[in-house]
């Protein structure tokens, strides 16, 4: 099968606190090549093409809100099964609850309701990637 590529996203919590160098080290600690990065303001529309599964749901604004609060890091990497791979190097969802040695277990916080301050976003399947990797590097 030909190598696979995923978006990664470094989150505006992850920028500001200065751990773009920590969390590019774990990707390339791992194996995964990185194909293409830089940082970006997205816009409105970006986002919301970006979130499209979660319009309607609760957290959806205030998550829009809080990828707008500063740059965020995009990062095209490559691997074989990268995409399940990142997935597994990022952790769970919420911070609290994901496993040490997970850059979101070791590095995420609690902050109270504000869950979507994750550090980091991955791709979740073949078809997310494609589509997303052409939004962000289209
Ligand atoms: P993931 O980022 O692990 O793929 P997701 O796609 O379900 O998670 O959700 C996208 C982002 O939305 C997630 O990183 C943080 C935020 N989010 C998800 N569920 C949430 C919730 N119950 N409360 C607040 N934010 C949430
Ligand atoms: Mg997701």
């Amino acid at each position: 099968a030909p190598v696979e590529e995923t978006l990664v996203l470094i989150k505006p919590d992850g920028v500001a606190r200065n751990l773009t160098g920590e969390i590019l080290r774990r990707i390339e600690a791992k194996g995964y090549q990185l194909v293409d990065i830089k940082l970006v303001e997205p816009s409105l529309e970006l986002l919301a093409a970006h979130y499209e599964e979660h319009q309607g749901k609760p957290f959806y604004e205030p998550l829009v809100e809080f990828m707008q609060s500063g740059p965020v890091v995009a990062i095209r990497i490559a691997g074989n099964r990268v995409i399940e791979g990142f997935r597994s190097l990022a952790g769970t969802t919420d911070p609290t609850g994901a496993a040490p040695g997970t850059i979101r277990g070791d590095l995420g916080r609690d902050w109270g309701l504000k869950v979507q301050q994750n550090l980091v976003h991955g791709s979740d399947s073949p078809e997310s990637a494609q589509r997303e990797l052409g939004l962000w590097f289209g």
